[in-house]
């Protein structure tokens, strides 16, 4: 990149730099981001319009930094790449360090005391010195492959050692006491490959359909356990792919052979801080999407276990699967089952939420819900309390743990640690990103937010799992325009507290994109009229449009029957549903084409503790009366159960009616799925996952929500083209669902990570030495930076009750 600020000082164009330089002085302002620097230069485009090379820079530009005698250039000349450059007034331009660039932005908000000694630095880029990295930015979050074919060379390129590890691996597996796949008649490798070929002997001589049971005995005789197939067809497939292994090794094989054996059979979700329960739990602070995502991922993975287990031969033999999510035990439940200690899933046969509850430093806040902000004290002895409780549930220790957003991110690596079972993370969502400038100002945001909590559990989570499921690619590393998720941890200050040098690497293989899905049950096209239930219409029908209950509904339609305009989430600030409403009050046209109908948890703010949504409430109130919107606003005050949500898009879609996400920022968005595989058109947010989940005006459209003009206009647009063209509704609704059952269902979500689970469980096992010294940093930031932190806010939390 500096070539091409090089380009533009050496050319014609270094006036132009100088007039933008001057440009920049002038904008009152000392920290620009990306969107107001390209404003600024595209509002003066003619003075620039001879300068293609400055023009190709401003586009990489991320930010600029003023001081008085400097001002600092920060590039991104690609996804998951930054650099800093110093330009002095006379054009000289100094590359910057990441050190450099912190103590700027610490001088900016006054926080840079070099006096006082350095600032505490953390660092991981040492520990992935010697592990693989993918070399392309278009490879991130494909790990599992590139991770593939680093194991089956490296772990081949000394034929013996390889084999050796892979033969150890195998006398691993166990159940419950019971070997599985070979006992201690093989004593080496040597044994194993003359004993894979003596037993596909006597596979290949049967039929293919031999139950296991038949021949069992006689591959016991040979060293060979349970766990290779189910019928002779697939234990000889197993054992050929096994013999293909050590043949003549190569990443496939590996691959498919690790994915068939059987290594997990209980898994434990951990989900501490919300209310996870499975009725009357939706749309409360703290517990939307993950909640449905966990109960779903569930089902799916048990399903998926049990077929494989059935396949490897170990169902027949009383093998079952067992999965429990971990959850906090709530004392005051308020009607919910949050204080019972444990609820089967519904449609499983043996899949739990457990409920621990915290331990009563503080009664006053244990015994109640604790917003996921607060709970940072509780957890290193929630863990402790809860790795008893879950060896008793699995009578053992789990084989899969998997972390959920930030807290439960933190106790699954206490737990994985602790268990020395492989551990995996889903953010959900990262806060960091969705408050913007939160770690520059964390100071002035402690008091509500308490990040330096949570970004430091953060960067203990993401390191130290062996494996991060993200749900689209631009949450690891964000787009050519934007900062990634995972990316904005690279680097960062935290003034006063630390700097972030190198925070997470981008291009490491845990990464890897698996999305989820939708119930499928729950979520299908509207035309599927035979699996819909006439009551169940007419009564949603009836609180959407007609039903007159001011305890839960606000506002009487005018004219129910035109097209509705519907959007539903919970009511904080980032889901901007007043976003929404504000961009149908300035817009009349859309007023006279369309009800709004919004379905948002809660209509008065006596009922809600939350400082975000009762301030929501307050502004959708204030948007209503400004606008006049009476006759033509629905606001339903009402936290629907998830069996009725499908059918109220359905409705909405029976009269060809819209779905607006209108959020700041969002992560990825189940209502965006929901919505379109029941057949609405989707206008959902460009900012995070919906832009990837949507292909723009081919199966739904993207709105920027901040500029309420320009998504009116989207909106406006969409029903001109309506009206032209009498299929075109169908049309989008159509590809819509499309879009949905080709990329996002929950069996290509579980099979797959099942699969990773079992790659990174082998690598963890073969590389275990490599990572101790990066454990022992973590541990040393959770007992020495996090621990003491979360004291300090339990004590203030003491005071404060
Ligand atoms: N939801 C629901 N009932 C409600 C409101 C929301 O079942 O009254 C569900 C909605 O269908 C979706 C989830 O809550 O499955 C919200 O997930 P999303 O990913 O869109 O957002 P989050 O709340 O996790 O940020
Ligand atoms: C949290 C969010 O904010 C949403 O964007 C996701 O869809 C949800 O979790 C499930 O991952």
């Amino acid at each position: 990149m500096s070539e091409l600020i090089q380009a533009v000082l050496k050319s014609e164009e270094r006036s132009n730099f100088r007039q933008f330089a001057s440009l920049l002085r002038s904008a009152d302002k000392k920290y620009l981001l990306r969107n107001e620097i390209l404003q600024l230069f595209n509002e003066k485009s003619e003075q620039f319009s001879d300068s293609p090379n400055l023009q190709k820079l401003i586009r990489y530009v991320q930010e600029i930094i003023l001081e008085n005698d400097f001002f600092c250039l920060i590039i991104r000349p690609r996804i998951a790449k930054q650099e800093a450059y110093r330009i002095l007034e006379d054009l000289t331009v100094e590359p910057m360090s990441v050190q450099e660039l912190l103590d700027l932005r610490d001088r900016f908000v006054n926080h840079y005391h070099p006096q006082e000694g350095d600032v505490y630095e953390i660092d991981f880029a040492p520990f992935y010195d010697y592990s693989p990295v993918l070399r392309d930015p278009k490879n991130i979050g494909k790990g599992v492959e590139y991770l593939n074919r680093f194991l089956s060379s490296q772990l081949f390129q000394d034929e013996k050692k390889g084999q050796v590890s892979l033969y150890q691996f195998l006398q691993l597996h166990r159940y419950n006491g019971l070997q599985l796949l070979i006992n201690e008649r093989i004593r080496s490798t040597e044994e194993l490959s003359d004993r894979v070929k003596q037993a596909l002997g006597i596979v290949s001589d049967r039929d293919p359909n031999d139950p296991y049971q038949t021949f069992r005995f006689e591959l016991q005789d040979l060293g060979f356990e349970p766990g290779w197939g189910n019928t002779a067809a697939r234990v000889r497939e197993t054992l050929e792919i096994l013999d293909q292994l050590i043949d003549s090794p190569d990443h496939q094989t590996l691959d498919a052979f690790i994915s068939r054996i059987p290594m997990i059979f209980r898994v434990a979700l951990i989900s501490p801080h919300g209310w996870f329960g499975q009725e009357g739990v939706l749309g409360r602070p703290d517990t939307g999407g993950q909640v449905v995502y966990i109960l779903d991922q569930v089902k799916s993975l048990e399903k998926q276990l049990q077929e494989d287990l059935e396949l490897a031969g170990l169902a027949i033999l009383g093998v079952q699967p067992k999965v429990i999510v971990l959850t906090r035990l709530i004392p005051n439940s308020d009607g919910t089952l949050c204080n019972q200690r444990l609820e089967k899933i519904y449609g499983t046969t043996d899949a739990w939420i457990l409920r621990v509850p915290f331990r009563e430093f503080n009664p006053h806040l244990t015994q109640n819900w604790i917003s996921r902000f607060e709970i940072w004290p509780y957890l290193e002895t929630f863990a402790i309390d809860a790795e008893r409780e879950l060896r008793a549930e699995f009578q053992g220790r789990p084989d899969l743990i998997i972390g959920n957003y930030s807290d439960g991110n933190l106790v699954a690596f206490l737990l994985a640690r602790r268990l020395k079972v492989t551990h995996c993370i889903i953010a959900h969502a990262l806060e960091k990103s969705k408050y913007l400038f939160s770690n520059l100002y964390w100071q002035d945001l402690e008091d509500k937010y308490h990040f330096s909590l949570q970004f430091t559990a953060d960067l203990i989570a993401m390191n130290a799992a062996n494996f991060i499921i993200s749900s689209t690619y631009q949450e690891i590393v964000g787009t050519p325009e934007s900062v990634g998720q995972y990316e904005s941890y690279k680097s960062f200050t935290m003034p006063d507290l630390y700097h972030v040098v190198d925070g997470i690497e981008l291009f490491s293989p845990k990464f890897n994109v698996v999305p989820p899905g939708v119930n499928e049950a729950v979520f299908f096209p509207f035309t599927r009229t035979e699996d819909r239930l006439l009551n169940d219409r007419e009564r949603l029908e009836n609180l959407l449009f007609y039903d007159d209950d001011p305890e839960q509904i606000y506002g009487k339609l005018d004219n129910p029957d035109k097209r509705p305009l519907f959007s539903m989430a919970r009511l904080d600030r980032i889901k901007n549903l007043t976003g929404l409403a504000e961009t149908y009050g300035q817009s009349e046209s859309l007023q006279e084409r369309c009800n709004l109908i919004l379905i948002a948890g809660k209509l008065r703010t006596d009922d809600s503790t939350d400082h975000e949504e009762i301030s929501e409430i307050e502004k959708l109130y204030e948007i209503i009366d400004r606008y006049q919107l009476k006759g033509k606003i629905r606001w339903l005050g009402v936290r629907l159960p998830k069996i009725d949500t499908g059918e109220v898009y359905r409705v909405i879609a029976d009269r060809e009616g819209i779905f607006v996400q209108p959020a700041l920022f969002e992560a990825f968005g189940l209502t965006i799925l929901e919505a379109m595989v029941t057949g609405l058109p989707m206008f959902a947010t460009r900012f995070g996952g919906p832009l990837e989940i949507i292909q723009n005006k081919v199966n739904g459209f993207y709105i920027n929500p901040t500029n309420y003009e320009e998504t009116a206009e989207v909106i406006l647009e969409f029903l001109d083209q309506c009206d032209r063209d009498p299929h075109y509704w169908s049309q989008i609704s159509q590809r819509g669902i499309e879009r949905v059952y080709s990329t996002y269902t929950w069996k290509i979500h579980t099979t797959r990570l099942l699969s990773l689970a079992k790659i990174y469980g082998f690598w963890n096992y073969t590389s275990q030495d490599h990572r101790e010294d990066m454990m022992r940093y973590i541990e040393s930031l959770f007992y020495l930076l996090y621990r003491p932190r979360a004291q300090g806010l339990l004590a203030e939390q003491l005071q404060r009750s």
